[in-house]
């Protein structure tokens, strides 16, 4: 029924229907939960950015003083002509910095879902770092199996910064590293920015700011269902939720619902109790064991880990165990 339509349209069909099928599974299922890369539209990216800027919000700039300071000797580490492949590029300072200290890298592989960002930052790195090639991959890097052919040959150094990794459950984190390991092959190396366990209230400020920007990004996804898929929800009835789970190392986020009230999805009525939350994101916080068990099961040992003064964030080196 589609086969006439433009391919962007197409495309944009077709992540509807995903985003449709997920959010209908997820208010079935108890406790309910929304998976958080619906959180990511183009709304949600703009929020996103801005929650980087926060003064709570100490991952960003942490990580990128860190990298800032390792860059010349983690491309040292790596050496002279791999080819750096970085899991769900951000258009962000953070490769800047890696490319800066990497004049000879084989090629640049941005992999990411939208087509649109990767093309925008492929753009913008062509014309800034001319004499390097950029291989840009359009794919989800939780199910990719394989890298462009042109890169064969060149080791494979993978980028995963901002504490991503923490968005996954333990065993999702797992099988992320082994399919990154197999990608990166027996001489590959893996940077992975990772939040460190800390303070309670630190981390509670971090997803709690005082300008509001954290709940607007949470609630942002009320926004998008009602855009999306014709939803009812009133987001002055809903609350974000944010606190540290200190047993399970976590950060756990939520949207609740203020009172009891029903609200249609796709057509179809969710009925809310008061108090009901919808969880929307994990953000697992790693401490050096939790850091060396998580590469362990993937077939990495740690070469090098990098901190701020405070011990706040940890950039780590890994390489492929023989
Ligand atoms: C992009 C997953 C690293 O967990 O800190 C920030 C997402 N959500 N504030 C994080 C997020 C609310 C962020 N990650």
């Amino acid at each position: 029924m589609n086969v006439s339509l433009p391919v962007l349209d197409r495309v944009e069909a077709s992540d509807r229907e995903e985003f449709r099928e997920a959010v209908l599974a997820g208010l079935a299922r108890s406790p309910r939960a929304i998976p958080p890369k619906f959180l990511y539209d183009v709304r949600g990216a703009e929020l996103f950015d801005a929650i980087c800027e926060l003064p709570e919000y100490y991952l960003t700039r942490t990580e990128t003083g860190i990298l800032a300071d390792c860059a010349a000797e983690l491309a040292r580490l790596a050496g002279p002509g791999c080819a750096l492949v970085e899991f769900g590029s951000g258009s962000s300072v953070k490769t800047r910095l890696l490319l800066d200290a990497m004049p000879d890298l084989a090629a640049y592989v941005p992999i990411d879902v939208s087509r649109h960002h990767l093309d925008a930052t492929a753009a913008k790195l062509r014309r800034d770092y001319p004499r390097l090639r950029v291989e840009p991959v359009c794919a989800d890097y939780m199910v990719l199996e394989s890298l462009p052919a042109d890169v064969n040959g060149a080791p494979r150094l993978g980028f995963f910064p901002g504490s991503t990794i923490g968005n996954l459950e333990p065993e999702d984190a797992t099988s992320f590293l082994c399919r990154a390991r197999a990608l990166l092959g027996d001489r590959g190396a893996m940077v992975l920015g990772v939040d460190l366990r800390k303070d309670a209230r630190r981390l509670h400020d971090a997803y709690n700011d005082s300008a509001g920007v954290t709940a607007a990004f949470t609630l942002n996804l009320l926004r998008r269902m009602n855009r999306e898929l014709g939803a009812t929800f009133d987001t002055a009835r809903f609350a974000h939720e944010a606190f540290y789970n200190p047993v399970e190392g976590r950060i756990e986020i939520y949207f609740r619902s203020l009172a009891a009230q029903t609200v249609t999805v796709a057509g179809r009525p969710f009925a809310f109790a008061a108090g009901e939350r919808v969880h929307t994101e994990y953000s697992y916080k790693y401490d050096d064991a939790g850091i060396g068990a998580l590469a362990k099961s993937a077939g990495f040992t740690i070469d090098r880990t990098w901190t701020d003064p405070e011990g706040l964030f940890a950039v780590v080196y890994l390489e492929a165990a023989p």
